[in-house]
């Protein structure tokens, strides 16, 4: 069954590009940049990869992103991301990036930027992986400094499919982030948005009529509000759901108690995604095998959240 489900051709639309940063080229670039860690070597990071939610897991994330400072690192992360999707037949891809992380720092919008896009369309000929960037706001930071993100990125309008928002969820609704997306929409940028992975199902009301959004990032607590559901199904809205991410991050205690199976035959475009794959303890291919370990799930079922996946795709 393993063998069957990586043969599988499928999307991956959940993606942050941060998070694919594995802790052999986290230690590279840290020694590359002459950054000092706090662990003393790769064994200590990996332990500390232990979550108790989402915030504790993002603390973790912020620091491990420090390490990427030139063009070049930006190239080299998404390079190597790349080069998973090839091995687990992940066709096309939608990566988010999170540019506040890291002009934040300092690090020019610029060199994050053209690292990620050289490293794209690398991909794209040299490995046959077709992709579409997300910019991604920081939802804990005032809407203001996301707006000024948003100008800093329309002089390369091109180089987007749409905007994204993420980072800590609770007390950060997506109604604080009207205007951007607003201009966004203006400028022709479609949106996605994190909502219900730790926030209410009122989260993910206010991203479809307030952010407009045309999928749902993970969005698995829309199953406590049965009209949300049957809005879900009836206009077909996808949510990019992350179940070892969703685990790690207690929002189910054991993937036996995961959910999408249930949305999934209940009529929800759910797709599989791995969301921070280097922090969470697998990619696209290892969801897909706890699916089947844990919930007994089907061909059919998998076949259908590779379909979903390819279907819900922005760009094409
Ligand atoms: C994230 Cl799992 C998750 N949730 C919200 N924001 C994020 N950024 C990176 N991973
Ligand atoms: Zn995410």
């Amino acid at each position: 069954m393993y063998d069957w489900l990586n043969a599988l051709p499928k999307a991956e639309l959940h993606l942050h590009l941060e998070g694919s940063l594995e802790p052999e080229l986290l230690f590279r670039l840290a020694q590359r940049n002459g950054v000092a860690l706090p662990w003393p070597d790769i064994e200590s990071l990996r332990a500390a990869y232990n979550y108790g939610n989402l915030q504790e897991f993002l603390d973790l994330y912020y620091r491990g992103a420090d390490v990427l400072r030139t063009e070049q690192d930006f190239y080299d992360l998404t390079w190597a991301y790349l080069l998973k999707c090839r091995e687990q037949n992940v066709v096309h891809t939608e990566p988010f990036f999170d540019p506040q992380t890291h002009t934040d720092r300092g690090v020019p919008f610029e060199a994050v930027l053209s690292g990620i896009r050289q490293a794209l369309e690398d991909g794209r000929k040299q490995l046959g992986v077709s992709s579409g960037l997300i910019l991604s706001f920081l939802r804990h930071l005032p809407e203001e400094q996301a707006m000024r993100t948003l100008e800093a990125a329309l002089p390369h309008r091109d180089a987007f499919i749409a905007v994204g928002l993420d980072s800590s969820e609770k007390g950060f609704p997506p109604r604080l982030f009207q205007r951007v997306f607003d201009r966004a929409r203006a400028e022709g940028l479609p949106a996605v948005a994190h909502a219900g992975e730790e926030g209410p199902p009122e989260y993910i009301w206010e991203a479809l009529d307030l952010l407009k959004v045309l999928r749902i990032d993970h969005g698995v607590r829309a199953a406590e509000d049965p009209e949300l559901i049957a809005r879900l199904i009836d206009e077909q809205i996808p949510l990019t759901v992350c179940p070892l991410s969703n685990t790690r991050l207690r929002v189910f205690e054991h993937m036996r108690d995961h959910n999408i199976l249930s949305l999934l035959d209940a009529g929800v475009k759910v797709t599989v995604n791995s969301d921070d794959p280097a922090y969470f303890g697998g990619y696209v291919n290892e969801n897909f095998h706890a699916l089947y370990d844990h919930l007994g799930m089907s061909r059919a079922q998998a076949q259908a959240l590779a379909d979903n996946s390819l279907d819900a795709r922005i760009a094409r």
